[in-house]
């Protein structure tokens, strides 16, 4: 369990931005750049929720026809998060470096804003693959306090260093409903529900730890061939009805994260004949989703060793992802490290 004491106590209904204001006020050596970047994400969030909603009436839909440093295709809606996130942050002083998915080189801040005390990662649309049919996607970010020095521009050094030296990191998720999680080292993982009407995200998920006794696994059985044997083998053993699991994978990680986080579960996107080295991004992606899972009671590992504990030594550097209920994640890395 992680090491802290929520500092403050909040009833459901209060708004992101009271939540925001009342954490910081517990550290009296806050600068509010903190709170200053979370509304500016929080902008963001809202003008993508807005234009997802809108995707089939507002041209949304399908691909731009160029390819992304990942070497896939690029959906109209990426472009949109992508810039809607980037000009939300560039300007605001808050930030020294912002990294995306969807950027081969990081993105300085322009004079005279970069002087920020945040580095900030992002994967603008995760599961780019559900536009086009409506279903679930998400933006997942990781927010790293600054190491090259104050007063100039951003370095690589702020971002390519070990997962839990986080400060913060989140995801929205862009579903049935909008709803934006939060996790800090301070106040645990909270979950925020936009309310379209008012045009403000509401406490709504105090305090999230994963339900104890989790019963879904998540991963892509349409690769079990293409997996180590010692995974198949572990899940064809989770398949013994004793166990009463279930499968659930819509494709998102975000929205499969999501489910995990709220009932308990266990997502695995493993490496692959086809991704030796698994599809999920280290920065944009697993470090991320590990702090808030840790924050959580849960933990991620890619298969070996604690996500959190990996050092990103490149911009779009990839990891297989084992990630969930603490007691199926040390499970399945058993399984999948057996001799
Ligand atoms: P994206 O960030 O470009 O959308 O790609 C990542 C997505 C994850 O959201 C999801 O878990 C995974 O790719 C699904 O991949 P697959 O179709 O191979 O199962
Ligand atoms: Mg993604």
């Amino acid at each position: 369990m992680p090491d802290r004491a929520p500092t403050t106590q909040f009833e459901e209904g209060t708004t992101l931005d009271r939540f925001l204001q009342e954490t910081a006020r517990s550290h009296p050596e806050a600068t509010g750049q903190f709170v200053a970047l979370m509304h500016q994400v929080t902008l963001a969030a809202k003008m993508v929720s807005s234009r997802v909603n809108r995707a089939g009436l507002a041209g949304m839909i399908g691909q731009t026809g160029q390819v992304n440093i990942q070497g896939e295709f690029v959906m109209k809606l990426d472009v949109y998060a992508n810039e809607t996130f980037k000009r939300a942050l560039e300007h605001a002083g808050v930030c020294c470096l912002i990294v995306s998915e969807e950027e081969a080189d990081p993105i300085h801040i322009p004079e005279p804003f970069r002087t920020g005390r945040y580095a900030f990662t992002m994967d603008p649309l995760d599961g780019s693959s559900n536009i086009d049919v409506n279903a679930t996607i998400g933006t997942i970010f990781g927010i790293f306090r600054r190491k090259s020095p104050t007063g100039g521009p951003g370095a690589l050094e702020d971002v390519l260093r070990p997962g839990h030296e986080l400060t913060a990191a989140g995801y929205v998720i862009y579903g049935s409903g909008t709803i934006l999680v939060l996790a800090t080292r301070d106040n645990g993982v909270n979950g925020f529900t936009l309310d379209p009407a008012v045009g403000e995200f509401f406490l709504s998920h105090r305090d999230l730890q994963l339900a104890p006794s989790a019963r879904t696994y998540s991963l892509n059985e349409g690769y079990a061939r293409q997996w180590d044997p010692r995974l198949a083998a572990w899940i064809d053993r989770l398949k013994d009805p004793a166990r009463g699991f279930s499968q659930r994978y819509i494709g998102s990680l975000v929205a499969d994260f999501h489910r995990n986080l709220l009932k308990g579960g266990l997502f695995i996107y493993p490496a692959t004949a086809k991704s030796p080295r698994g599809k999920l991004r280290l920065l944009y992606e697993a470090f991320p989703l590990a702090f808030i899972v840790e924050q959580a009671g849960g933990a991620a590992t890619d298969g070996r060793g604690r996500i959190l504990d990996r050092v990103a030594e490149g911009l779009h550097e990839r990891t297989p992802l084992v990630i969930g209920n603490r007691d199926l994640v040390a499970e399945a890395t058993a399984a999948m490290s057996a001799e």
